[in-house]
């Protein structure tokens, strides 16, 4: 089977880097640097990161994007061949969510591949759960898993999800 390359994409500090570090088999690429801006948080993603992992016999290529705005034409290049995406974003920071729809807006109008959204931190509440993502997010409420992106098991679901719903797509197409 052709190994599949998904892009992991989403604002800033939703969980990307982390996400591909918990889950890779392989040796990741990270290319965190130190922020320029006051984003939070002292490092941040400036190109992108890299790393695999094999979903019973299909293998993943994770490829993830800053989320910095300023490293946005880095989101088109790294998305091009993408067969699936992940738009990330943060269950404890609902002022992220209308940035993450404009982007995933914007990325799906150049790329449009299956798609899935995973809301990080649920291991912090309160945050808002996948439901109230969903909705805010006028997504159907299989697109949109919660997860915890530290947490190997719980940070496979939206990729499960992801496969399974690839699958389907293409099981439905004429
Ligand atoms: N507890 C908890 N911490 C998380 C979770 N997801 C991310 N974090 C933490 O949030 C911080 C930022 O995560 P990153 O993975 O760097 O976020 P990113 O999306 O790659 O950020 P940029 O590259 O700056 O856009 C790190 O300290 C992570 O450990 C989660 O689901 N639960
Ligand atoms: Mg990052």
């Amino acid at each position: 089977m052709e190994p599949l390359k998904i892009i992991v994409t989403g604002p800033v500090g939703a969980g990307k880097s982390t996400l591909i570090r918990t889950l890779s088999e392989t040796e990741i690429v990270d290319t965190d640097a130190a922020a320029s801006e006051d984003i939070g948080k002292a490092m941040t993603t400036v190109a992108m990161d890299y790393g695999t992992l094999r979903l019973g016999d299909q293998l993943l290529y994770l490829f993830g994007t800053p989320g910095q705005e300023r490293f946005d034409f880095m989101w088109d290049v790294l998305t091009e061949g993408a067969l699936g995406m992940l738009m990330l974003v943060r269950g404890d920071r609902p002022e992220d969510l209308g940035p993450a729809r404009r982007m995933l807006d914007y990325l799906l109008s150049q790329h449009p591949v299956p798609h899935v959204v995973g809301v990080t931190r649920q291991d912090r509440p309160p945050v808002w759960g996948p439901e109230e993502v969903a909705l805010f997010l006028g997504l159907p409420t299989e697109r949109v898993v919660g997860l915890n992106a530290t947490d190997p098991k719980s940070a496979v679901q939206p990729l499960v999800r992801l496969l399974e719903l690839m699958l389907a797509e293409e099981e439905s197409r004429p």
